[in-house]
């Protein structure tokens, strides 16, 4: 019962802790509470296949899965210092404070870090140590009571009661006198003070579930501003407006992939723990490095001042294994790249420039390069502000990102951008190629059969086999299906959009009964076909053909 009880004086520590630190973090910055920064270490310590893993398995949810992880890892620790606390009362709330130091460090460490970020941990860590050393001494056993008169220190909660040598056993000698205090004589020798125990443990977390909540309504209410900023904004009329999609790049067929993808739907890769909320208003972006003229320092407004295009672009993910979810098609309007760096006067390298790498900085410190050439080749590399109709949501960058048609989003789609530097790729390596992937990547040609499912079972007859390809910049100019190794069918494409998006495609199947692999390839706008060898995401992409098994009835 009593080790039973110190644990959880543990676990209402750890809570303590946590709460505190949330009220703190509410004032400090989100992203300061200990669970978010500890988790951003494990994100960027984690190795590529691990994550490339959890990318994969979980999707989105790697980020629960993780919170949930550290928070169980903690409760276990928790347990085990409410036990140590419980024999050791000063080492239990030191083990306390050694924890507020790990998420202090992880905290300060962090590539947006600064030193104030250690205080959610800090204060959060001193109080549940506190709180840990008051509940200890509750459990500590409460020696038959001497008769009167009762010194103070052996029953108050002060800390000298649970460090006297008092242990399970070791009953002090009753000394002669008046008539002991009933409620001790009642009580077994290695008693200890039950109602204190409750009534100190209840408090505790009453009061850390308060001041957890209002450190909740407090960042709510900080991150209500930068959601006012996003609904007070009116999308401009594009200056060059995306034509309408064709008729026809959506063949209709059940079980594709929408043409255009819903913001809702849209795949989401990042390392944020916690999405970036940032008031248009305030937020700020930086133009500047080798060979920049003229820096330039620009706001919301200013980019709405200047010519908007709108465009549809497909975005791919380098973690995109062969037939995966991550890439999605959207409609953005923004402001072209290469306009805002004429402006500031760099060069492509080809015409002399000095710098051949962009490297884009976001709010959350990420970091991603992107090769200067591609940007001014003509293509529609944009800072994006809208995205299907909407200013982009909070999970894709508002307020504004970065896209280059024909990249990997890793290489080029900064999210929540603030920072733009001109240097060199010999210079500088961005987040992800300091974690084996390749500084450059351009999107492979890939096609996907959304339909029919794997393992799916369709009557015989014809049976639609459908799906989409992309090769974004290269544009799709074929794809073709195989069943069991046999000859390749072309496949009827959708309407070409443009050449920076994915095609849908199906082939009308005349399926007989049994089990059958179906295969898919593209051919790109250069001609090139897909190939068939198969490579893993790490270091620059999937390639292969993508296969599904069905069994016809
Ligand atoms: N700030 C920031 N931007 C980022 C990332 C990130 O982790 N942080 N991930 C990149 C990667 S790997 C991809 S594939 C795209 C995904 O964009 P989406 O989440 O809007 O689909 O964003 C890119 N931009
Ligand atoms: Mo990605």
């Amino acid at each position: 019962m009593r080790a039973a009880l110190a644990a959880l004086s543990g676990l209402i520590a750890a809570f303590c802790a946590l709460c505190v630190a949330e009220l703190v973090a509410a004032l400090v910055r989100p992203e300061a509470g200990p669970v978010t920064a500890v988790g951003g270490v494990v994100v960027d310590r984690t190795p590529p296949a691990v994550k490339d893993f959890a990318v994969r398995h979980f999707g989105t949810d790697d980020k629960l899965v993780l919170r949930l992880g550290i928070l169980a890892l903690l409760a276990l620790f928790a347990m085990a210092v409410g036990v140590l606390a419980s024999r050791h009362r000063r080492a239990g709330a030191a083990a306390v404070l050694v924890f507020g130091l790990v998420g202090a460090v992880a905290a300060v460490g962090r590539p947006e870090g600064s030193p104030s970020d250690a205080l959610p941990s800090v204060v959060g860590a001193v109080l549940a140590a506190g709180v840990l050393y008051l509940l200890a001494g509750r459990l500590a056993p409460v020696p038959v009571r001497p008769p009167t008169p009762v010194s103070p220190s052996a029953v108050s909660p002060s800390p000298a009661a649970g460090e006297t040598e008092t242990g399970p056993g070791r009953t002090p000698e009753p000394e002669a006198g008046p008539a002991p205090v009933p409620e001790a004589e009642a009580a077994p020798a290695s008693a200890f003070d039950r109602r204190g125990f409750v009534v100190a443990a209840t408090a505790a977390a009453v009061a850390s579930a308060g001041a957890g909540y209002v450190g909740r309504r407090l960042t709510a209410s900080v991150q209500a501003g930068a959601s006012a900023s996003r609904a007070d904004i009116a999308l401009p009329v594009p200056d060059s407006a995306a034509p309408a999609v064709p008729r026809g790049a959506d063949l209709g067929v059940r079980g594709i992939s929408s043409f255009v993808t819903p913001n809702k739907s849209f795949y989401r890769v990042d390392t944020a723990l916690v999405v970036p909320r940032v008031d248009a208003g305030r937020w700020r972006l930086r133009i500047h490095g080798k060979g920049v003229a003229h820096p330039l320092t620009l706001g919301y407004q200013d980019l709405l001042r200047r010519p908007v295009v709108e465009r549809d672009i497909t975005l791919a993910c380098v973690s995109n294994e062969v037939g995966g979810p991550y890439v999605g098609n959207a409609r953005w309007i923004g402001v072209r790249l290469a306009d805002l760096l004429r402006e500031a006067g760099v060069e492509a390298p080809s015409r002399g420039g000095p710098a051949d790498q962009l490297v884009s900085r976001s709010v959350d410190g990420m970091t991603l390069g992107t090769p200067v050439e591609t940007v001014l080749d003509g293509r529609d590399a944009m800072l994006a502000l809208g995205m299907n109709g909407e200013p982009l949501p909070f999970e894709h960058g508002f307020p504004v990102r970065m896209l280059v048609p024909g990249l990997y989003g890793y290489v080029s789609a900064c999210k929540w951008i603030e920072d733009i530097e001109l240097t060199t790729f010999d210079a500088y390596d961005a987040y992800w190629v300091k974690r084996d992937w390749a500084p450059q990547a351009t999107v492979k040609t890939e096609s996907r059969i959304d339909t029919p499912r794997p393992f799916a079972s369709p009557k015989a007859g014809t049976v639609p086999v459908g799906g989409v390809a992309w090769a974004q910049h290269r544009g799709i100019s074929r794809v073709e299906v195989r069943v069991d190794g046999g000859d390749w069918h072309a496949a009827r494409l959708g309407a070409e959009d443009g050449r920076d998006t994915w095609r849908q495609w199906v082939w009308e199947w005349p399926a007989t009964s049994g089990h059958h692999t179906l295969e898919v390839r593209a051919t790109d706008g250069t001609g090139a076909t897909q190939t068939d060898h198969r490579v893993g995401t790490v270091p620059d992409g999937a390639t292969g053909w993508h296969s599904v098994v069905v069994d016809v009835d």
